[in-house]
């Protein structure tokens, strides 16, 4: 396959709100972004994923955008965001912002005028229906909310919402508002910003006539439209193909040969993409079934399209909380989830705190949380009848809170993360948990994260490999092979709180150990069978 820039890059998300406050207000800003980048380019990172910081009344933390040519007020303004621009490419970064463009806010002017009169010249720019029977159009239940239809009093008819109430969904039907929307792409793109990670940028096209659905609880029907591949082809060549920037699509509901269409080499639409085949529907550690996802995402994308691989982000709970084991095996279950991310085949993401550990969280109350979606939830369904300590309890494991309390960066108060009162509490173990200390510790998560990701640049093997699996049917470990130029790399992860044996299959002899969570010989016999402690990862490159 073709080599380029993006294939060979690590991501750091940054979700700047919970990341570093600088002025007090207790919401992270660019500014802070500025003061830690030499932080985060000492971890070896190549690009930066900033999340919206557009103009927002933030009833979902920024995915609502009120102006796509303003920078929210909790985030700085537009000479910050240059400035910091600049300061990522001093450092020989790259940056990449979100593009939220299936829906905006119910205060953007756009939407404000398009709901002002059923002839209004911007009534087209989103999706309006007439009640069907004297009621919503259809019975398709949204994200955020119980359906996707809100009617508006004053004209009579219902608007359409992937997301919350406040979220309307643009029509991409309409002409007009995509060459806007490609308009405001090419505004940030000349600012010189390096590419877009795309918010669920299949959903743009809506299936015709919105008819209602068997079981309106399996929302795919929202995705994957007839008419999505037009409109990221023209994407693509009214906007990005006169640049040189990467996309990542964020892309729920797809099997590897849907993904394909998406990020086929030959199909000048995205790069690379997240399908949700683990965050969104593996809700707890599965090992089997982990590695036929992994199969067969590289199966349907070998040679022809591109990978990501990420285990949280900021709607998905900690990765060791949520797949590892953040108690007695904090440490080693971090770095091995590490390895494994940082060695399959795909871009590997990394996101902001993860690098030290960080875990979820478990507040009192749900006075305490923020996220929309769970609060959404929780309205709906304590509303139902069902008992609310019962219901707060689902929805802990699950709240988008558990990965955007404030970086943990020191033992003092808030953990260094503001002077002020924090917009969302931090985690009480930031004292255990936080950058100064893992910068003080030769064996922490953040120095192993760094070898990971300085090996990537020394060993084309982590990036173009071949991918094997050596391990389809074992429940606890996860053993496969890159191999590349006549280079093989094997790697053997035991998912398992208890130790595991390990027999190496016979062709194999010898091995050089590249990188372990554990101390091991430098040079392993593969004669024997290896006992793998709980949690253990160890790479090696081969003598074969
Ligand atoms: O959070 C999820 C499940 O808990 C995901 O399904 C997520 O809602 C979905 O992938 C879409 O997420 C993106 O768009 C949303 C925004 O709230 C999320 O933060 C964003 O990542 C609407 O813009
Ligand atoms: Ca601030």
């Amino acid at each position: 396959m073709k080599k380029t820039w993006w294939k060979e890059a690590v991501v750091y998300q940054v979700y700047w709100r919970s990341f570093y406050d600088t002025n007090g207000d207790g919401y992270g800003d660019l500014q802070g972004v500025i003061e830690k980048l030499d932080y985060i380019k000492s971890l070896g990172v190549d690009v930066i994923w900033l999340n919206p910081f557009y103009e927002s009344p933030d009833r979902d933390n920024g995915y609502d955008i009120s102006d796509y040519y303003g920078v929210m007020g909790k985030a700085g303004d537009m000479p910050t965001f240059e400035t910091l621009v600049k300061a990522i490419h001093e450092r020989g970064m790259k940056v990449i912002m979100d593009l939220v463009v299936n829906h905006t806010s119910d205060k953007h002017p756009w939407f404000i005028e398009s709901r002002s009169s059923i002839d209004n010249q911007k009534r087209d720019w989103y999706i309006w229906k007439d009640p069907k029977d004297g009621r919503e159009p259809s019975n398709w239940r949204s994200y955020f909310a119980p359906s996707t239809w809100e009617l508006d009093e004053a004209t009579g008819q219902y608007y359409f919402h992937s997301f919350a109430v406040e979220q309307p969904d643009l029509n991409w039907q309409n002409p007009e508002l995509r060459s806007e929307i490609y308009k405001m792409m090419r505004f940030w793109l000349d600012k010189g910003i390096d590419g877009f990670r795309m918010d669920v940028i299949n959903l743009l096209a809506k299936q015709e006539g919105f008819p209602d659905a068997e079981n309106p609880f399996d929302i795919s029907y929202l995705a994957n439209n007839p008419g999505i591949h037009d409109y990221l082809q023209e994407m693509n060549r009214e906007v990005l193909q006169h640049y040189d920037v990467m996309t990542v699509g964020e892309i729920p509901f797809v099997t590897p040969e849907e993904g394909l269409l998406y990020v086929g080499e030959d199909r000048n639409e995205l790069n690379t993409l997240f399908h949700f085949q683990v965050a969104d529907e593996m809700a707890t550690w599965d090992m089997l079934r982990y590695k036929e996802i992994q199969t067969r995402w590289y199966e349907g994308l070998k040679g022809k399209g591109w990978n990501s691989q990420f285990l949280n982000n900021h709607d998905h709970t900690r990765q060791v909380t949520r797949y590892g084991n953040d108690r007695e095996y904090r440490v080693e279950s971090a770095k091995l989830l590490a390895t494994m991310v940082h060695t399959l085949p795909g871009m590997p993401y990394v996101y902001q705190g993860e690098e030290i550990g960080m875990t979820g969280v478990r507040f009192d109350s749900i006075d305490d949380y923020d996220d929309v979606a769970m609060k959404n939830k929780y309205k709906e369904l304590v509303e139902k009848g069902q008992d609310p300590d019962e219901v707060f309890e689902s929805l802990l494991l699950p709240s988008r809170d558990n990965s955007r309390t404030p970086m943990q960066w020191d033992d003092s108060d808030q953990a260094g993360f503001t002077s002020g009162r924090p917009w969302i509490k931090v985690n009480p173990n930031y004292r255990g948990i936080n950058v100064e200390k893992a910068l003080k510790d030769p064996d922490s998560v953040f120095y192993y994260y760094q070898k990971l990701i300085s090996l990537r640049k020394d060993h084309e093997v982590m990036v173009y490999g071949d991918y094997k699996d050596l391990s389809k049917d074992d429940p606890n470990l996860y053993v496969y092979t890159r191999t590349y130029n006549g280079k093989t790399w094997l790697v053997i992860l035991n998912h398992s709180d208890k130790a595991n044996s390990y027999t190496p299959v016979s062709e194999i002899s010898t091995g050089k150990l590249i990188i372990s969570n554990y101390p091991n010989e430098d040079c392993a016999d593969f004669s024997e069978t290896m006992n793998i402690r709980p949690h253990e990862a160890r790479v090696y490159e081969l003598n074969i």
